[in-house]
């Protein structure tokens, strides 16, 4: 007899802990405690939808013949490791089977419980730690294209045979069109709250209201039916332009034509595979085009697992890294301080209504800001923690700490994602209800985009000036005569003061 340990992002029944377990003899642990609930201030929506499935998967193996020992968060009890503890004293137990959790803060708690822990792979993932190991050794620079190749061969994800379906393995290049005029899509799916979520709604609203992002119209689906039928919704209506606008950013449009399935999949309410499956077929029907479902089956067989390697290769300090130096206070904005900067106005706003922004919003606005403005990349990375309903350390630490804060030295991107405001303007319609002025190079009005650009590429021109991608930008800047440099340069320091002292901008 034995304990199961179930964790909040583990809520699938294809968990190896529960293939190994025995429902007629072993018992399931699942609690709500504080010290997950609040690691970081998390979302409340994403607390409120982290509950509701923990509850209605407990409900549900329970249904299905399973023995579940469930607390809840009014329990008071404080952390994994005092769960399993009570459940071992309440069953007379000492040994608890768990999968792998995808965070080393919970890996090392896990290993300091005087209780007798075997941890199982996460099997939810197509390659193993090892596999990726294989795959990084020895290589000069780990680069997602080449791991996603062998991937698609390994599951023969749109493969016929050797060769990638279309004739090409990346079509990423048609997938950069900028903002359309309008999106042709209702939306997400959206589920009204039952009496489960409606409890864990008024409890959430209890304990943690003082936490950034709004709790009212929750609308998430919370159990794997749901979830299914948000994907088959998306699917048959969004899919088709996802390729395209993959890129492209609109004025109150939160969602554009994204997936929103990362916050399932994550949980485990959604498999990988089967959606990719699924969008495979939509191809192979002629519902979705090349580089849609290419580009889709990309993000998850592609980064998600790279990120995922990326995360546990390199180890726990990871998220410590600052190999630029930046150390500058995550401005208040972050936290919904108003701002005249109207993209990041739209990042944020959304991100505290919905607990969501797509990529190219955490990518381009809100990471890009932080990294040109030299904010610390643990805050920055603390920040995306909270407040994005599928955030969990394995996949937003790389996201942050390497892709977009480039604090890992370049381990995952061979240059800064760093852009002025003229990639914002070209990629959606916010410059044009905006208070500065996309287009001007200095000035009252000039986008803080274009001043900061070229103070981080002034400030970092040891490290970067010989990066091969990057020349371009240093012979732009190169280019400019003294007194213009000079002029951006006093504007870009007096903008970086008044950020600084979280001043209005
Ligand atoms: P879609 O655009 O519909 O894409 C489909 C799926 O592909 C996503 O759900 C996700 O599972 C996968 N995917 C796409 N890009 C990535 C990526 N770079 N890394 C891993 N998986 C990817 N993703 C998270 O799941 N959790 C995070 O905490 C997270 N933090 C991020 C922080 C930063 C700074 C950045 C730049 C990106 C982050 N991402 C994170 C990646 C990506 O932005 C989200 O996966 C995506 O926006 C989720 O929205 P969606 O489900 O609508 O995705
Ligand atoms: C995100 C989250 C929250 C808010 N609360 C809980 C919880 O109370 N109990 C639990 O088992 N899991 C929770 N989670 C998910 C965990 O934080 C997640 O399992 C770890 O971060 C590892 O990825
Ligand atoms: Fe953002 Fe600059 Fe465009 Fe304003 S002008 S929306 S600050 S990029």
């Amino acid at each position: 007899m034995t304990l199961v340990l179930v964790l909040g992002d583990q809520l699938s029944e294809q968990l190896s802990a529960l293939k190994s377990a025995d429902k007629s003899r072993d018992i399931v642990v699942m609690a709500e405690v504080a010290a997950e609930a609040t690691y970081v201030a998390h979302h409340p929506k994403k607390i409120a939808f982290t509950f509701s499935a923990m509850r209605k998967f407990a409900a549900n193996l329970r249904a299905a013949g399973w023995t579940v020992a469930f607390t809840k968060i009014d329990a008071g009890v404080r952390s994994i490791n005092a769960a399993l503890l009570a459940a071992a004293e309440t069953y007379g137990l000492r040994d608890v089977i768990a999968t792998e959790p995808g965070e080393w803060r919970l890996i090392h708690a896990l290993q300091d419980c005087p209780l007798d822990i075997t941890i199982l792979h996460d099997d939810r993932f197509i390659a193993t730690h090892t596999e990726f190991e294989t795959w990084a050794t020895g290589r000069k620079a780990l680069r997602m294209e080449y791991f996603y190749r062998d991937v698609r061969r390994k599951t023969g994800l749109l493969m016929d045979g050797d060769t990638p379906m279309g004739g090409r393995w990346n079509y990423d290049h048609d997938n950069r069109k900028g903002a359309p005029d309008a999106v042709h899509f209702a939306g997400p799916k959206r589920f009204a709250p039952d009496e489960i979520v409606q409890e864990v709604l008024d409890q959430v609203g209890a304990r943690f209201a003082s936490n950034f992002g709004d709790l009212d119209d929750f609308w998430f689906a919370t159990d794997h039916a749901e979830a299914k039928a948000h994907f088959d919704h998306w699917l048959r209506y969004a899919a088709p332009h996802f390729g395209d606008y993959q890129d492209a950013m609109l004025s109150d449009e939160p969602f554009m034509y994204h997936g929103l399935v990362g916050l399932y999949l994550n949980a485990g309410l959604l498999e990988p595979i089967e959606l990719c499956q699924a969008v495979e077929t939509a191809y192979k029907n002629g519902d979705v085009p090349i580089n849609a479902a290419e580009g889709f089956i990309r993000q998850i067989i592609g980064w998600r697992e790279y990120i995922r390697g990326i995360y546990f290769l390199e180890g726990a300090d990871y998220a410590s890294r600052n190999v630029l130096q930046h150390n500058a206070a995550l401005p208040a904005v972050y936290w919904g301080k108003p701002t005249r900067m109207h993209c990041l106005s739209q990042a944020i706003s959304q991100t505290r209504s919905e607990a969501y922004a797509h990529h190219i919003q955490r990518l381009m606005i809100t990471g890009n800001f932080a990294l040109l403005a030299g904010v610390d990349p643990e805050a920055v990375h603390e920040w995306y923690l909270a407040v994005y309903a599928d955030a969990y350390a394995w996949v937003e630490t790389p996201n942050t700490i390497g892709m977009s804060q480039f604090a890992d030295g370049g381990i995952i991107a061979s240059k800064p994602y760093i852009s002025s405001g003229n990639y914002i303007n070209k990629m959606s319609n916010y410059c044009a209800s905006c208070h500065y002025q996309v287009k001007a190079k200095t000035g009252a009005d000039v986008c803080p985009f274009n001043l900061l650009y070229w103070q981080f590429l002034d400030r970092h021109s040891e490290r970067f000036r010989e990066n091969p991608r990057m020349g371009h930008m240093y012979r732009t800047w190169d280019r400019m005569d003294d007194g213009h440099k000079s002029r951006v340069l006093r504007e870009a320091e007096a903008l970086s003061k008044v950020i600084a002292a979280n001043g209005d901008f």
